[in-house]
Formats: C-alpha cells, structure tokens, sequence
C-alpha cells in the first residue's frame, strides 16, 4: 500500500510542504513546514504521525494456477516426507487480512480427503494414505483442488493440483471358466465328439496397466482339451 499525501493551502501560509517517510506500511511520518512572507520570513516545523486502517480489498493471488506431483501406488505416506507439492499464494492487504490460509474445496475433499490434506497455513499437499491406482478414477490422475482464502473468505483464489499415481505390478490375473451349454461349474461334453468342439469359455483379466496387465493364457494339463491363444474357448483336442 502507497499513499500520497498533499496539504490543502489555508490561513494565508504562504509556503507547505509535506514529505513522505515511509511507503508500503500503515503507518506515514509527514514533516509539514509553514513559512510565512514577513522579512524576514519565519517558518514552522510539524511532525504528523498518521496510521491508515487497512480494509480487506485484496484477494489472494496464486503465484501458479496449475500444480503437478507424481507418485507410486500402495507407497506409505511417510516416504514423502515432504510436501508433494506446495501451493503458494499472496494477498496485498495488511496484518490478518492479507493472511492466506489453505484448504480443499469441498468437492475435493469429499473426494479424496481420505488420501490427501493441506497445511492450512503453508498450502503444503501432503499423501495421508497410501493410494490404490486401481481404485482411482481417470486412469490415476488425482486432481484437486486447493483454495487459498484470507480470513474473511472474501473472494479465494483455487488452484488445481494434479497428481499422477503411477502404478505397481500388484494384481494377479483372475481365471473364469464358463460352461458353453449351461450355468453348471461341471462342463459336459459328448462321446466321441467332433475335434474342436467348444467346452467351456475360459475368461482372464488383470486389473493392472501396462505389462503387468498383460497375460499369457495357457493349459497345463491337457488331457484332450485345448485352450484357443486369442478366442480362450476351451474345445476338445482328441
Ligand atoms: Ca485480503
Ligand atoms: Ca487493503
Ligand atoms: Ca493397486
Ligand atoms: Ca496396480
């Protein structure tokens, strides 16, 4: 905060001036000096303390509007020490008004205040658990939202923080074998049936990413069955 300040000329003073002592602060020291136009002239010295009240009209000010961090899944909070990223905010005002303090919005603390928090005076984002790649929307971006306030909540400011959860190798695939002529568990087959007649439909998944999703179907113990490499139709093999 700068302020000017100027003397309104009166009581036939002849000569004012007014100097400023002191910028960015709310306090002024203003030497004014009255001279008058006798001969010879005579003059006067006046020290003007003057303290300015400051209102909240700033709001805060990010110094980025977009974060990004990075993490591995299942990793214990404790080797992030510290923050995986920090939001920084100014506001122009004085004293507790230009104080800024941090939270998640709503939203995003109902959405992932059970995984992340923020220093509310630092703007610090810290990993409070550790985070299951799988159970994340998105393909493992984490996207929050931080608000810097001052003390009134007059007009935040929201940054957003994107956070990448890598994922870990931490599924093993899942077999499912399904009858092709009924819901029974037992699948039948006829006699002497063709070669290649379909048995059962065998169904793999693996809920990772990446080559720790990808699976190699195969028979072990073959006994006149057999298994196709891409279809998974279990078909006899006699
Ligand atoms: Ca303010
Ligand atoms: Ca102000
Ligand atoms: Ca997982
Ligand atoms: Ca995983």
């Amino acid at each position: 905060m700068l302020l000017c300040f100027c003397l309104i000329p009166c009581y036939m003073l002849t000569c004012i001036y007014s100097y400023l002592y002191t910028q960015v602060c709310d306090r002024y020291s203003l030497t004014v000096i009255a001279r008058d136009s006798g001969s010879p002239p005579r003059s006067a010295v006046l020290i003007v303390d003057v303290v300015v009240t400051d209102v909240n009209d700033h709001r805060p000010v990010l110094d980025r509007q977009v974060y990004n961090a990075e993490i591995t899944e299942n990793v214990d909070p404790s080797t992030y020490n510290l923050a995986l990223v920090t939001v920084r905010a100014t506001d122009a005002d004085l004293g507790s008004n230009g104080q800024v303090r941090y939270r998640l919005s709503s939203r995003s603390d109902a959405q992932f205040g059970h995984l992340f928090g923020v220093d509310a005076a630092t703007g610090a984002v810290k990993l409070l658990q550790p985070v299951d790649y799988e159970a994340l929307p998105r393909g493992g971006l984490v996207v929050l939202e931080v608000v810097a306030h001052d003390q009134t909540n007059w007009s935040p400011a929201t940054a957003t923080v994107r956070i990448r959860v890598r994922d870990v190798n931490d599924n093993a695939p899942v077999i499912s074998v399904q009858s092709r002529t009924s819901d029974e568990d037992i699948f039948h087959v006829v006699e002497n049936c063709a070669n290649g007649t379909p048995v059962a439909h065998v169904t793999v998944s693996d809920a990772d990413t990446g080559d720790g999703g990808l699976v190699d179907c195969r028979l072990m113990h073959r006994n006149g069955v057999c298994i196709g490499s891409e279809s998974h139709v279990l078909a006899t093999n006699t």
